[in-house]
């Protein structure tokens, strides 16, 4: 007599998706590189929190860290630019169409030295997307040389120093106006989870500076951004939980020290004291913060700001609800009459 064997139901989110649907294709990263704990990540807090895959645009420039998209989120939308010019098209195709949930990912390469301008312009329009920098301080794709987040003072492979001080981009990013910053450690699972899924519920720009060791050209005694200078200087700020929207938020409040953040879509940021008192609502006190934990020679991890009332750039160019790339040419062309009226204004 055979028995039939029913298998255990597979387990699915929100949307009935099992996580297989929020992977990319197999990481072709050096085994070890923090990039590929980054992409694990983000796997992790689409599934968990159902985000629709296909509202979902990816955004990259050049290097191992903007190979990463191909790594994950296999059913989104994708676009791999050019080095330093992510900010642009992502800009582009989000105005094109406001219904897609942008998120780039870029190195410190890609951001802080060809891409700084346009990476300024994406923080001060508040455009929005989370925008992810894998940080090694060094271009890993093109073998290792320095990129603008080495710190002074820190060697490369050879024994040589670099002698040119570092762009913050956290600091940066705060001194022009940024909404969510956020600097977090790859090899830091739960706080990496908790700050990702905070930046997919803010409306808003979320830049989120991950030191991401590049385990060939720079893990060794002397970097500044090795696993092993992380787990020595590594200040977190504060633990984090986040409770998405379509959780009960009464139960488990902790007594003491905490501190809620009701983010756009509902869901709370648990913000939890640990030795020190930092409010993420003030934006100065974030500034302070980075500079002391500079000058101490540590990396402050955590929220370090969260704003959640300032206006994203789609709202301020007040476009309509539609999205632009769905409306009809009846719509977004203006008739004859209108432009014949328009050049004998110019006349
Ligand atoms: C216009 C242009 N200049 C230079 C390069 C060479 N290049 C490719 S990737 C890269 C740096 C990548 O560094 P980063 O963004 O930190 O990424 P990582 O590889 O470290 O993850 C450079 C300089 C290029 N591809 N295009
Ligand atoms: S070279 Fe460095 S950054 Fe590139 S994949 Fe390898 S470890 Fe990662
Ligand atoms: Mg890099």
């Amino acid at each position: 007599m055979s028995t039939t064997v029913t298998p255990p139901p597979k387990k699915v989110n929100r949307l009935g998706l099992e996580v297989l649907n929020y992977k990319g294709s197999k990481t072709t990263l050096c085994a070890g590189c923090g990039h590929n704990s980054v992409s694990e990540r983000i796997v992790e807090c689409f599934y968990e929190l159902g985000v629709e895959p296909y509202k979902v645009a990816k955004f990259s420039g050049i290097g191992c860290s903007s190979k990463s998209p191909a790594y994950f989120l296999g059913m989104s939308h994708g676009f791999n630019g050019v080095h330093g010019r992510m900010p642009a098209i992502a800009t582009g195709a989000l105005l094109a169409n406001r219904t897609m949930m942008g998120l780039g990912v870029t190195g410190d390469g890609d951001t802080a030295s060809i891409g700084i301008g346009q990476f300024m312009h994406l923080v001060r329009r508040n455009m929005p997307m989370i925008y992810v920098i894998e940080n090694n301080g060094v271009y890993g794709l093109t073998k290792g040389q320095f990129s603008a987040t080495a710190d002074l003072g820190s060697t490369l492979k050879t024994g040589t120093p670099n002698d040119l001080p570092p762009f913050d981009c956290c600091a940066l990013a705060l001194k022009w106006g940024a909404t969510f910053v956020a600097r977090t450690f790859s090899g830091d699972k739960k706080q990496l989870q908790a700050i990702i899924k905070a930046s997919i519920a803010h409306q808003g720009l979320s830049v989120i500076d991950v030191i991401s060791p590049c385990v060939t050209f720079n893990d060794h005694v002397g970097s500044t951004k090795s696993y092993g200078y992380m787990k020595d200087h590594e200040e977190v700020l504060h633990e984090l939980d986040f409770v998405p929207f379509f959780e009960d938020i009464s139960v488990e409040i902790p007594e003491g020290g905490t501190m809620d953040v009701q983010m756009h879509d509902g869901s709370h940021l648990r913000i939890r004291k640990l030795e020190r008192d930092f409010d993420p609502t003030d934006r100065l006190a974030a500034l302070a913060a980075l500079e002391e934990a500079e000058a101490k020679g540590e990396v402050l991890t955590g929220v370090l700001y969260v704003n959640t009332h300032k206006p994203t750039f789609i709202e301020l160019l007040n476009l309509c609800d539609d999205p632009v790339a769905t409306l009809p040419e009846s719509k977004v062309r203006p008739p004859r009459a209108v432009l014949d009226q328009v050049m004998e204004e110019l006349r």
